[in-house]
């Protein structure tokens, strides 16, 4: 597929995916989340591949979606064509980690799409926001839902109902990015974070991402239980073997499974 909305690059294992509407400032139209869900499985996809990094530019990742696209539509058109989902959630499939680097704009559904990847790190310009209720909407693609269980009811709260954005330094405070660095840095930084991640035992990784996920969807006993099976069936690779046998010897692990 060639694509017009985003860039694509492999380095080493790790695949970045750039949003590239720069006019829009990124705006989420429906092809830029087609090509989006269809990079992000390829990449899934590749077995040269252990860990994807989607970002944006550094005045946006995203600015929302793409509000011309949706002003016209009605009740009827978002319903049949089952407007957010189609397209919005093939990253939830995708089971290598994915990591969000952002800068600039993080607003409405490009909030919603980097809390859908599995961790954010921020530049210090980062500054997200579900601005939707200016607009005489709400968050569509799930930023109800989990900014709430990122940053809690209240701040979730004030952010839904004013539409005011959270800088870097609040989103970090809050919980919703893992960790801030400076602009000129991010996707240095991302890369570098994406590339250790792409050098470990990729089962043991996408079972970590599972295990993780699983928290977000059931009890806290159910959740223990499954983490507790995954933790054994890891007992079955050659890459348990080898990363507690480079501990005891004091070496740095070689897994085969990467
Ligand atoms: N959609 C379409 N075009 C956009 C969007 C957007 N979300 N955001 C910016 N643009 C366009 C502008 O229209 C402008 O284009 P043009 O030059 O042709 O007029 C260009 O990008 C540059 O934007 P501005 O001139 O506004 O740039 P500023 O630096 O002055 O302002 C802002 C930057 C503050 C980010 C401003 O552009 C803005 O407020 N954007 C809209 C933010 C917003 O409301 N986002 C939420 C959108 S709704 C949503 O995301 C619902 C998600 C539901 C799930 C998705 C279902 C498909």
């Amino acid at each position: 597929m060639a694509y017009e909305n985003i860039l694509t690059e492999t380095r080493g294992s790790v695949a970045l995916i750039t949003l590239n509407r720069p006019k829009a400032l990124n705006a989420l139209s429906s092809p830029l989340m087609a090509e989006l869900g269809d990079a992000l499985l390829a990449a899934d996809a590749n077995a040269e591949i252990g860990c994807i990094v989607v970002t944006g530019s550094e005045k946006a990742f995203a600015a929302g979606a793409d509000i011309k696209e949706m002003q016209s539509k009605g009740f009827a058109d978002a319903y049949v064509e089952d407007f957010i989902t189609s397209g919005w959630e093939t990253i939830l499939r995708v089971r290598k980690p994915v990591i969000a680097a952002v800068a600039g704009y993080a607003l409405g559904g490009g909030c919603e799409l980097a809390m859908m990847c599995d961790f954010i790190i921020a530049a210090d310009s980062a500054k997200f926001g579900q601005p939707e209720i200016n607009l005489g909407v709400i968050p569509g693609a799930g930023g109800s839902q989990r900014l709430t269980r990122f940053v809690g009811k209240s701040k979730a709260m004030d952010m839904v109902l004013t539409g005011r954005n959270m800088d870097a330094q609040e989103a970090e405070r809050s919980g919703l990015v893992s960790r801030i660095v400076p602009a000129a840095d991010l996707l240095d930084e991302a890369m570098k974070v994406a590339g250790r991640i792409a050098d470990l035992s990729l089962p043991s990784v996408m079972m970590a991402k599972e295990a993780v996920n699983r928290s977000y969807e059931t009890t806290l006993s159910e959740g223990v239980r499954f983490e507790r099976r995954l933790f054994h069936s890891l007992f079955a690779t050659e890459d348990q073997k080898e990363g507690m046998a480079a501990f005891v010897e004091k070496r740095q692990p070689v897994f085969k499974n990467r």
